[in-house]
């Protein structure tokens, strides 16, 4: 399950959280393809409860009512179409599964019309009913809720602030869920990323996933599982380990980004340290991990896991982002945010519910492209920022050699090549570089995909002379927006 299944020479994933299925079949055709992303996961499909105190938060999406494809960000229809152009267009669909729980202890609608009653678990448009759901045989908190993270049967068996929690050792739900999933498999996408995967228990995940179809033969050749990402946030700190998961797929390492952080956004460690980041840091083995930076969680301060570096602190964030993608150590996605006005109150953002850019009747917005590339109406689009999908080509471009010529030139000054085919020097604090340093490459005139790009045969940005002995100078202000250069034989002169 561990395999993305990125088309050839692609290694990158992005997070288009809450865009519609239109805008991402749009944004494959358009952007992603060309620019050598992998794939996109997208928010979950299947659908949830309109939530309307608060006004349509974000998080509704995780509140299922049932399996039908019918959201704020499209129909089956819309949705199959996406599909199978991104497929042609190279870039691979990971579709959000939240099949640990269904809804609050509430009833009402959802966006496709089903009732439900969350409180005596009943979603006929599944169905499931009151035997679906984990109860007070095997849930043993006077509430049902989930209080004690270090009691892995209450984290299991319970309500996770207050959702159904679904009986994954029947057969009967484990059929549906397989349903739910195989029918998405059928339509074409790639994986899943499983939401909660922490509140259920390793083997009826096993159960579920037994059930699951190959891939589609005609897009992924024959005899491909889904790729899977498992959400299991492990910070050392809990009896429930990452390590429980690794047997169905991989783990979400939120570890990474924190670590990340705290050295180019909190300086509370050092840049040179991270000569042996990844499996060296105490952190799963490389085929075991999505890393990122920020995920659409703890970006608002929701689901702990940390306080990571967001779009908000955008010269810390590229900076961050390119000694991710530089890096060889596991899978990489990046997180593509929409904005909303923060209102922090005794430290916690009142405002953090707020879900994507929408019109009058709630339904979300468009997503418009500017002339420059961004985007419009509050989409932030980091994917799109050059400093990010610069990397993204240099990180296919360097897919398979080792990390190699590492240098610390201070504490927060580090530099490393991939084999002979890409060099990366960044400044994380705000000293000064001026070094002559081995690249490792072969010499020539590159350009630096940082300060801009190579087109048409020339550098939009800084050119970077590497000599015969592999040495170039690097003159770089840490004070600077982007203190980063890199460089590749995919965008030599
Ligand atoms: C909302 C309301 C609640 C309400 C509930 C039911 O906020 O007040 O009780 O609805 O009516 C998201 C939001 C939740 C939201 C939920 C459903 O974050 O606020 O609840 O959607 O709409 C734990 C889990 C982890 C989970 C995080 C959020 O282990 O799996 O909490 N993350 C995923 C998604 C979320 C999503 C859900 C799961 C639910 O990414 O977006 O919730 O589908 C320690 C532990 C962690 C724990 C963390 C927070 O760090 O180690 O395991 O994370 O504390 O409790
Ligand atoms: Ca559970």
């Amino acid at each position: 399950y561990s395999d993305p299944h990125c088309a050839a020479g692609r290694d990158t994933i992005v997070h288009l959280f809450e865009w519609k299925w239109t805008d991402i079949k749009a944004e494959c055709e358009r952007f992603l393809g060309p620019m050598g992303y992998c794939g996109v996961q997208v928010s979950p499909v299947n659908e949830n409860a309109v939530v309307t105190n608060p006004s349509r938060p974000w998080y509704e999406r995780y509140q299922p009512v049932s399996y039908n494809l019918n959201t704020r960000s499209g129909n089956e229809q819309q949705f199959r179409d996406m599909v199978s152009a991104c497929n042609k267009a190279g870039v691979r669909i990971y579709v959000d599964a939240v099949i640990n729980h269904m809804t609050g202890s509430y009833s009402g609608q959802g966006t496709g019309g089903s009732s439900f009653d969350g409180g005596a678990c009943r979603f006929p448009g599944v169905p499931f009913g009151p035997n679906d759901c984990n109860g007070g045989d095997n849930c043993h908190t006077s509430d049902g809720s989930i209080h004690n993270y270090g009691n892995p049967e209450e984290v299991r068996n319970c309500r996770l602030v207050g959702l159904a929690d679904l009986r994954l050792g029947s057969d009967y739900v484990r059929d549906k869920i397989a349903g739910f999933m195989n029918n998405l498999i059928d339509i074409g996408v790639a994986g899943f990323r499983v939401d909660a995967a922490k509140h259920m228990w390793p083997g009826d995940i096993v159960g579920v996933f037994s059930r699951l179809h190959n891939l589609r033969s005609d897009t992924f050749g024959s005899g491909k599982k889904p790729f899977i990402v498992q959400e299991v946030i492990d910070m050392g700190g809990e009896p429930i380990k990452m390590s429980e998961y690794f047997g169905t797929g991989r783990v979400t390492n939120f570890i990474f980004g924190v670590k990340l952080a705290d050295v180019f956004l909190r300086h509370s460690n050092q840049a040179k340290w991270l000569s042996n980041f990844g499996e060296g840091w105490g952190m799963p083995s490389t085929y075991d991990v999505l890393n990122f930076l920020s995920n659409h969680d703890n970006q608002r301060g929701h689901g702990g896991g940390g306080a990571p570096i967001t779009f908000r602190e955008p010269k810390e964030m590229k900076i961050a982002t390119a000694f991710m993608l530089a890096h060889p150590y596991g899978f990489p996605r990046v997180m593509s945010s929409y904005d909303w006005p923060v209102n922090y109150q005794n430290g916690n953002d009142q405002n953090n519910w707020m879900g994507p850019p929408h019109n009058g009747d709630m339904s979300t917005k468009d997503v418009r492209i500017n002339a420059d590339n961004t985007c419009n109406d509050g989409w932030i689009c980091e994917h799109r920022w050059r400093q990010v999908y610069n990397m993204v080509a240099f990180r296919n471009v360097v897919a398979g050699t080792p990390l190699q010529n590492w240098q610390a030139l201070g504490d927060n000054q580090i530099a490393f090549s991939r084999g002979t085919k890409g060099f990366i020097a960044i400044v994380g604090d705000g000293s000064h570089m001026n070094s002559d340093i081995n690249t490792g490459l072969p010499s020539g005139d590159y350009c630096d995909v940082i300060s801009g790009s190579y087109e048409n045969g020339e550098c939009t940005g800084k050119t970077v002379h590497v000599d015969g002995s592999g040495h170039a100078h690097f003159n770089i202000n840490g004070q600077s927006d982007d203190p980063v250069v890199a460089i590749h034989i995919g965008a030599k002169k």
